[in-house]
């Protein structure tokens, strides 16, 4: 706006002096190190899902999937009030009259546009994926996946675009309350909008201080990282509000996903001359007393959700290695896993690499015969692994 007057009429003046350059250039700091983070182990997420074949998944740590998801799952619930806090700090700009000015700023003002889009989608419908709800008729994964990708270029492109604006508003002392110390919010000599006055300053006394903005929203947010990490965290899970899924909502202490009865296998899982087929060079197959007889491994290991919840577990069963040896395989061997689940991409998963060697198939956890719902009969676990890719009823196994 070249001043008052020049704007259609009815047009919103913004008076607020909480908003300056050097707050948004704070909040954005924090919410580019959030979104840094968030999509860095996002991309490890994704790689649990398709390793690369030159490049296994490693077994040990056992817990660094188990803190990588967590993280990506805490950092991005907490993005989301930080991503509000820093919409509001910049929503005037879409009043800006004339809406665009050059052709470079009309691009400028589209690929903020996709900025803003893409993060407010990825990060509610990972939210929501959280909580289990699919209110969207798309696959998740591969979409979220895709706008990950659209979100970090869209990401570097704002901020190469505004570095001007970015190291100015860093530079610049967040002075309480006082705009007139300070230069009026987009007076900012090294950005383009260097003539706009869109405040008609000085505004009236604000009734909390920049200052005191960072310290509510930094409150804000930590309160929604500490009511999510609940999941993960056990010391924490009382004030888990928005943790869904916790030990105690399980059989066995350990939550549960998608039930036997979800799956539609308890009749499959019962069936008392169930019988696990392992196909390989010297196939063979293996009665209910068999695994019994044969469950001496113990191992701790984690299961690790990939919707952030995760927690400790004691498992008997069976060395994966001992049975794939048997079937005439070793520990450079592909193995396949399938379920009794007839559906869904959830009934099957491959092992191979490190955690072949250090994987169980179980049938005990935390000293009880499989729970059901945990994948009675014999189901898989192994270190360090994405909870979806521990197949449960399993029906058969296939050394390659
Ligand atoms: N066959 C089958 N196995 C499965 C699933 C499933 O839906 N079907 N869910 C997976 C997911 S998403 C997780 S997190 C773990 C959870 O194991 P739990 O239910 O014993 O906690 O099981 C995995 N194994
Ligand atoms: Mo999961």
């Amino acid at each position: 706006m070249k001043g008052p007057g020049t704007s259609p009429p009815l047009w919103p003046h913004f008076s607020s002096p909480l908003r300056s350059t050097a707050l948004t250039a704070r909040l954005g700091a924090v919410l580019g190190i959030c979104l840094a983070v968030c999509f860095g182990t996002g991309l490890l997420s994704h790689y649990q899902y398709q390793p690369w074949t030159w490049l296994p998944e490693p077994a040990a740590p056992i817990w660094i999937y188990r803190v990588t998801q967590g993280v990506h799952v805490a950092t991005g619930i907490a993005t989301i009030p930080l991503l509000l806090v820093k919409l509001w700090s910049v929503y005037p700009n879409l009043f800006r009259w004339p809406a665009v000015r050059s052709l470079p700023h009309a691009l400028e003002r589209g690929s903020v546009a996709v900025l803003v889009a893409t993060a407010l989608l990825q990060l509610f419908t990972g939210f929501f994926n959280v909580l289990n709800w699919y209110p969207w008729p798309w696959s998740f994964v591969p979409v979220h996946r895709f706008l990950a990708y659209v979100l970090i270029g869209s990401l570097l492109l704002h901020i190469a675009v505004k570095l001007p604006d970015i190291t100015y508003g860093l530079k610049t002392r967040l002075v309480d309350g006082d705009v007139l110390t300070e230069k009026p919010w987009n007076e900012n000599p090294a950005s383009y909008s260097n003539n706009d006055k869109m405040h008609q300053p000085p505004p009236s006394t604000p009734a909390i201080s920049r200052r005191g903005l960072l310290v509510a929203a930094s409150g804000g947010i930590g309160l929604v990282a500490l009511t999510s990490v609940g999941q993960t965290l056990t010391p924490l899970e009382p004030i888990g509000l928005l943790a869904v899924r916790q030990p105690s909502t399980g059989p066995q202490g350990v939550p549960v996903n998608r039930t036997a009865d979800q799956a539609g296998v308890r009749d499959l899982a019962a069936d008392p001359n169930w019988q696990l087929i392992v196909s390989g060079p010297d196939g063979y197959q293996l009665s209910l007393a068999d695994i019994e007889a044969m469950a001496a491994a113990e191992a701790d290991l984690p299961i690790t959700c990939v919707e952030g919840w995760s927690v400790g577990a004691h498992w008997t069963g069976i060395r994966l290695l001992d049975v794939v040896r048997r079937a005439g395989g070793n520990a450079g061997s592909r193995v396949d896993f399938v379920s009794l689940e007839p559906r869904g991409s959830f009934n099957h998963s491959t092992v191979q690499g490190p955690q072949l060697s250090r994987a169980l198939l179980a049938t005990h956890l935390n000293g009880q015969r499989l729970d059901v719902d945990h994948g009675y009969p014999l189901r898989l676990i192994a270190p360090d692994r994405a909870g979806v890719l521990n197949t449960k009823w399993l029906k058969a196994v296939t050394v390659r």
